[in-house]
């Protein structure tokens, strides 16, 4: 990985002396204003913390180091035979800030096939683990195993110089992106079929390839669906759930592994990274309650799924995949599926039925009149693309939200490191306190 360092060397020093210097001559400036209901309301809208590797606008949705999603689909290289960027790529943009080359590209693909391997401690681990846990639950305590590999760990004990935290802090995420895939594949594979492996890992084919053929899937759609699906997910700025969390955990000094295993646990609350199993629990209720087997498509009107959505929303249950903490119109995520969808399978009743929802719900949101945004976000459209390619179990696609994640967030804590940034730790108060707060002022 030469290369990746050589740029990472030049890169990541001058961009701390920069951030130095501006905070020098900043760093007293003010970024806005506090009130009582950020406190009390999740601390939306407050600009308290620093995310290098990508900024999400409420309107045009994320950039990566600069770059919307669709540009992404144009610009980065792409797997051979393939319409879809590769997940290495997005990392090599993630990590430098520079758009790759097909050739470091492909050096990263290779990286991280060579890393794969897991500890014999964590096979076992994930071979132990009765089937009706859940494979989130799964995912985030191998990912905490593999602390028994930290390098960061190692040399932190030994006494490593700060300034090197943040190439410790690379080796273990690119170890560990290498063997999510290996993880995420042996859940499933343990958790719903025989537990056999099937494919193993080909040096020569991309992060997508490999990690399709170690799930047992072998069609060039879901291998570009694959790939798409690692890019699209991979981050989405400093503040949501599963990023601020590996932000904060790794704040600690907590080695990659343990920042990441915290942040996959966040990944898996309903209102965070579950959503697209909660989607798809929540379409398969409904096409139920249309039809027998594949009748359901025959009954399906926009009053039937107006009549649903009211049932939900009247029930004090969430639309899932619908609404965003920041976002505030259809998330570029949402339509980059579509587009997929529009595509490879423009026939499909369940792609039909996910279209009709986009004409139907966002209006119910904003007669609702709850929801800031009544928009579909991410989650709304990936499970019926899995659905198409055969991959049906829904409790499985949380884990792949859970292996693009660290392509964003991983790098983003290179970036943390790199600048030195201290603990996290806000001030917090109490509501007498706050009280006492406001009549004084
Ligand atoms: N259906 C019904 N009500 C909704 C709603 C939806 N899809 N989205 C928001 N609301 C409600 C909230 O529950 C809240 O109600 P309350 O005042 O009774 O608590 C009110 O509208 C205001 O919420 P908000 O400010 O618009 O949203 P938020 O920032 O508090 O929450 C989110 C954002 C995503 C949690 C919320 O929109 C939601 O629950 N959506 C459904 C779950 C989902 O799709 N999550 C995935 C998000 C993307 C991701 O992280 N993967």
């Amino acid at each position: 990985l030469e290369p990746l360092y050589d740029r990472l060397h030049e890169i990541l020093p001058k961009h701390a002396q920069d951030v130095k210097e501006f905070r020098a001559a900043h760093g007293g400036d003010t970024l806005g204003i506090l009130t009582v209901d950020m406190a009390y309301g999740g601390m939306r809208g407050i600009k308290g913390m620093v995310t290098e590797t990508s900024v999400l606008d409420a309107d045009e949705g994320i950039r990566y180091q600069g770059h919307t999603l669709m540009e992404l689909q144009e610009t980065l290289p792409r797997g051979p035979g393939g319409q879809e960027p590769l997940a290495e790529g997005a990392l090599w943009l993630l990590l430098t800030g520079e758009l790759p080359t097909q050739e470091q590209t492909t050096l990263l693909s290779k990286e991280l096939a060579r890393r794969a391997e897991l500890p014999h401690h964590v096979v076992q681990m994930i071979n132990n683990f009765p089937a009706e846990l859940h494979p989130m639950a799964q995912l985030s305590a191998a990912t905490t195993a593999l602390h028994s590999e930290s390098k960061f760990a190692k040399a932190y004990a030994s006494g490593v110089p700060k300034s090197k935290y943040w190439e410790l802090t690379l080796e273990d995420s690119i170890d560990l992106i290498a063997k999510l895939p290996v993880i995420a594949s042996m859940i499933y594979r343990n958790v719903f079929h025989d537990g056999r492996t099937v494919g193993t890992i080909d040096p020569d084919k991309d992060m997508g390839a490999n990690f399709a053929s170690m799930l047992g899937f072998s069609d060039e759609g879901f291998i570009d669906l694959l790939r798409l699906y690692l890019v699209i997910h991979a981050d989405h700025e400093g503040g949501n759930v599963s990023a601020h969390t590996t932000h904060l955990v790794g704040s600690a000094l907590s080695d990659p592994y343990l920042a990441y295993g915290a942040a996959l646990n966040g990944l898996a609350g309903p209102l965070h990274g579950l959503a697209n199993q909660e989607v798809l629990s929540w379409l398969t209720k409904f096409k139920t309650r249309l039809g027998e087997g594949d009748d359901w498509h025959a009954n399906l009107t926009k009053q039937r799924i107006s009549d649903e959505v009211w049932n939900t929303l009247n029930s004090g249950q969430v639309i899932p995949g619908y609404g965003h903490a920041v976002l505030r119109k259809t998330d570029p995520r949402y339509t980059c599926q579509r587009d997929f969808a529009l595509k490879h399978l423009p026939d499909s009743d369940d792609f039909k039925l996910v279209s009709m929802l986009y004409e139907v719900v966002p209006d119910i949101l904003l007669e609702h009149g709850k929801s800031k945004n009544p928009w579909p976000n991410v989650d709304a459209h990936s499970g019926i693309l899995l659905q198409h390619y055969g991959l049906t179990e829904m409790n499985f696609y949380t884990v792949l939200f859970g292996v693009s994640r660290a392509i964003g967030v991983l790098p983003s804590l290179v970036w943390s490191r790199s600048m030195g940034l201290p603990l996290e730790r806000p001030k917090s108060m109490s509501t007498p306190g706050l009280k006492a707060f406001v009549a004084a002022a």
